[in-house]
């Protein structure tokens, strides 16, 4: 019953049948709750901004001060549908922070889709990167055909503002680019988001226009991975063949594709703690944060568990970055609006216990 509701929804529909199905940690009572009355929830943290809408964050330390690249929600007048069309954004707005919970400032557009020349619609999850005096930003865009691409964009400044390289990076597909620079050097760009975000369109390598066609229906099977690929050092190129990231479960076994709860969806990470690489990522339709740990950033990754619970909210998309010593998790919910498309980023404390475990953290205050 849950898997063939899932099957037959593609994409940000289904939240509330899901999660009273699965009974998992309720975020259709807390979306439907607060959506209601929003007197009866109490959130762990605030939005960092109210101007806009904001979503997606990467967050990164430059020069000494906090970036945030989000996504900048729009209301676009778009109905939800399966493929998440009413997540139509035009433009990023690059937010800058001098210390974590100090003033928040918009930076302004740092780029804008019209000055994309291969763009068709929808910009979605960004990410930004710094090597040599350059600045990096990364960002997924339908191109003209409605395929999704990932391009980039550079500048001098890291609030921008971005010019856009003419063309998609080569051989990209799909969302949601997270590009990791290891403490070698080495820079790695993972990416990809299934449902709407299209990867299991590119399960034999080209895109099949025909979603009818593309599988997702074999719960038995790996699940669809995650990609991965090593950056050029010009941060322009891929730099080889893309690869999967592949997470294994205790007994060293590929999480299975009905695994629903476990598997990757969208919205990748990666952060190394004490000689781990934790790869981080969203289930989308079971709502969690989740992570695996592994000895290269191009894994394998063994599944260690959920960082946090559900957010109210449809998506859930994360950041971890290290602030003067401590660690924190740049998340988003839609507090303001109660919006699925319109939502709000925000920031908590994340905690790496002795083990290497991440303590898991509730977005709401019992
Ligand atoms: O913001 C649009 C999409 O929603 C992102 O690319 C996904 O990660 C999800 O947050």
């Amino acid at each position: 019953m849950y898997h063939s509701l899932i099957k037959t929804n593609q994409f940000f529909m289904l939240p509330f049948v899901v999660c009273s199905l699965l009974a998992c940690n309720s975020p259709a009572q807390k979306v439907s709750t607060a959506n209601a009355d929003s007197t009866k929830v109490k959130f762990l943290e605030k939005p960092l901004i109210s101007s806009i809408y904001t979503a997606d964050p990467s967050a990164h330390v430059f020069d000494g001060k906090i970036y945030i690249y989000p996504s900048h929600d729009i209301d676009a007048g778009i109905k939800e549908n399966d493929n998440g069309d009413h997540f139509a954004m035009k433009d990023y707005h690059i937010l800058s922070m001098d210390s974590i919970g100090g003033k928040v400032t918009d930076e302004g557009v740092g780029l804008d889709i019209k000055d994309i020349p291969w763009a068709g619609r929808q910009l979605w999850a960004p990410d930004a990167a710094y090597k040599n005096g350059t600045y990096y930003l990364y960002f997924p865009v339908k191109d003209k055909q409605d395929v999704f691409k990932i391009g980039v964009a550079t500048s001098k400044h890291p609030q921008g503002p971005f010019k856009a390289e003419p063309q998609p990076i080569v051989g990209s597909f799909s969302i949601d680019p997270a590009v990791f620079t290891d403490t070698d050097g080495s820079s790695y760009m993972y990416f990809g988001g299934i449902w709407g975000g299209q990867l299991q369109r590119w399960n034999t390598g080209k895109y099949e226009s025909d979603g009818s066609k593309t599988d997702l229906k074999h719960d038995d099977k790996p699940a669809i991975s995650c990609k991965v690929v090593k950056l050029k050092a010009n941060m322009l190129e891929f730099d080889g063949a893309v690869k999967d990231v592949v997470i294994l479960d205790s007994l060293g076994k590929p999480l299975l594709g009905g695994d629903h709860n476990r598997r990757f969806f969208e919205g990748s990470w990666v952060h190394k703690y004490n000689g781990k690489y934790y790869f981080t990522y969203s289930t989308g339709d079971t709502h969690l944060l989740t992570y695996a740990i592994g000895d290269s950033p191009l894994g394998p990754f063994t599944y260690k568990g959920v960082f946090m619970k559900p957010v109210q909210g449809w998506t859930t998309h994360h950041s971890i970055i290290e602030v003067k010593g401590k660690w924190y998790v740049f998340y988003h919910d839609t507090e303001i609006s109660g919006k699925t498309h319109l939502r709000n980023v925000k920031v908590t404390t994340l905690e790496h216990e002795a083990d290497g475990s991440i303590k898991l953290i509730d977005p709401f205050v019992k």
